[in-house]
């Protein structure tokens, strides 16, 4: 099942905390993305992620959570996407919480069914960079040593270059791709239509989009093309 994420170009994430008409929603699960990410980074709870991922599952396409907070973990998903913040001093986010719940959950864990994501949060307005008090004021040799950390050190299969709420900057995201080997290049932050996806499928392997289904469904829908064109 894991390996089914390498050939995702384009991934609508949805936050349980957000209202999401039917309609809209079945705009977003039919626009040809080729999953959705059930996720946030505050507000989720196990009532609010049941309700979404059961009327995601009317429709075909793989829907995975984003595991954010113990509590909310719903069986069901396809996949769990675990998040370790690289650019933290603070060592909960890296592995200090994913400790913690193996130590109390350990034995009902579906460990073919997770994926670890090595995140580097870039956007010091963001809820996660906050929380995580991650260092986003770093030069671009930093962002691409974390990177190599992920890909060359900790094997991850996944490095995720968080910039939610803003459009990054692309030479910085490029930078990174260039020095990854292995691992598959999210890109997440401030996609917004059709071009800003174009620009950062450029520079990524698989773009992440968020907000913008929330305010603006039409160019949420265009960045699906903008992908499948390239
Ligand atoms: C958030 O990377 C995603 O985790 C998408 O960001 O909400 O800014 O599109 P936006």
């Amino acid at each position: 099942m894991k390996e089914i994420i390498k050939a995702w170009k384009h991934i609508f994430k949805l936050d349980p905390d957000r209202e999401m008409a039917d309609d809209t929603l079945d705009a977003v699960c039919m626009s040809g993305s080729d999953a959705i990410m059930v996720g946030g980074s505050s507000g989720i709870t196990y009532e609010n992620t049941v309700d979404l991922l059961s009327r995601v599952r009317r429709y075909e396409l793989p829907c995975v959570q984003e595991v954010s907070d113990l509590s909310a973990v719903v069986p069901g998903f396809d996949l769990y996407m675990i998040p370790m913040v690289l650019n933290t001093d603070d060592s909960r986010w890296i592995t200090g919480l994913h400790q913690a719940a193996i130590e109390e959950y350990g034995y009902m864990i579906p460990w073919e069914l997770l994926v670890p994501e090595g995140y580097i949060v870039l956007n010091s307005d963001s809820t996660v960079a906050k929380l995580t008090e991650a260092h986003t004021d770093i030069e671009e040799s930093s962002v691409t040593a974390y990177a190599q950390v992920a890909d060359k050190l900790m094997n991850l299969p996944i490095v995720y270059i968080e910039y939610s709420g803003t459009f990054g900057d692309m030479p910085t995201v490029r930078a990174a791709q260039q020095v990854i080997s292995n691992a598959q290049l999210f890109y997440g932050g401030g996609i917004c239509d059709y071009d800003t996806a174009v620009e950062a499928a450029k520079v990524s392997d698989t773009i992440v989009v968020g907000n913008i289904v929330y305010s603006d469904l039409q160019a949420a829908i265009s960045t699906v093309k903008a992908v499948k064109l390239e």
